[in-house]
């Protein structure tokens, strides 16, 4: 693991920008032109599924226009964890080195993307993280900040995990890092589809590297975030952290 993980150290590669969207049709395009305009090698894949307000549609003329931009179109909601899946599997299979997590609603800047890539020179999975130092949220009640804090704490502290920002879906993955993650086997949707990365992640070894980010809540449209979503991550990183405490009790090392 040593070994491999050395090699990746490094050039960087073929990078695609996978946004998941779902009724995202005023955001898209200004997000994909400040994708191309700060890094113009960059493609950038749009995973819609199927929004109803005609997201998909308005992706495809961008594609049509740009032979950078690329649309998955899928066949209904299904989670962001399931149109993520189906991004990354797109993006190994047409030879990408470097898969990037990006919102469609302007929450994660395209500006900060180069600072993300930087640091995936030196790294296996870069985080942007809004909660370390140099990192911040604009425009969010207080009770939103309350839930992101709050689910990241509770994650670090029962997953063992060295991380402050675990839910967070501005990231950069190495190709074979995300091939090293077990992609087949994730069920989880939502916010804790990006619990479930990073603590895969973290348990094989990867080196992962927070960023400070600037998220800045969405102007336009509607956050997709329900009880539903809380209470999956909720359930999941209890189950997992109770799993792991029972492996470490019977001896079984860390594999929760
Ligand atoms: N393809 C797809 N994208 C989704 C789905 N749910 C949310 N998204 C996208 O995921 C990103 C984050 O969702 P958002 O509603 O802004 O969540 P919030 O930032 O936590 O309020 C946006 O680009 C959404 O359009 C889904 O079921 N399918
Ligand atoms: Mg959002």
């Amino acid at each position: 693991m040593n070994d491999a993980r050395q090699r990746r150290k490094g050039p960087l590669g073929r990078i695609l920008v996978i946004i998941p969207t779902y009724n995202e049709v005023d955001n898209i395009r200004p997000v994909v032109s400040r994708v191309r305009a700060t890094v113009p090698e960059a493609h950038v894949l749009v995973a819609d599924d199927n929004s109803p307000d005609g997201t998909g549609k308005v992706a495809d003329e961008i594609a049509y226009e740009d032979d950078h931009v690329h649309v998955l179109h899928r066949e209904g909601k299904e989670g962001l964890g399931a149109a993520y899946l189906a991004g990354f599997r797109w993006g190994i299979d047409n030879g990408y080195d470097v898969l990037v997590e990006m919102d469609a609603d302007g929450s994660h800047q395209p500006e900060e993307l180069p600072r993300l890539l930087t640091a995936l020179k030196g790294a296996d999975l870069v985080l942007g993280s809004r909660w370390v130092p140099g990192g911040r949220v604009v425009n969010w009640p207080k009770s939103r900040e309350f839930i992101s804090r709050g689910g990241s704490t509770y994650s670090r502290m029962l997953l063992g995990m060295p991380l402050r920002d675990i839910t967070g879906g501005y990231r950069a993955f190495r190709r074979e890092t995300l091939q090293g993650l077990g992609m087949d086997d994730v069920a989880s949707q939502g916010y804790c589809f990006q619990v479930d990365l990073a603590h895969r992640a973290v348990r094989a070894g990867y080196h992962v590297v927070e960023v400070p980010i600037t998220f800045v809540e969405r102007e336009r449209g509607d956050s997709k975030m329900s009880r539903d979503i809380l209470v999956e991550a909720l359930w999941r990183v209890t189950a997992w952290g109770v799993q792991s405490r029972v492996n470490q009790v019977l001896g079984r090392g860390h594999t929760g």
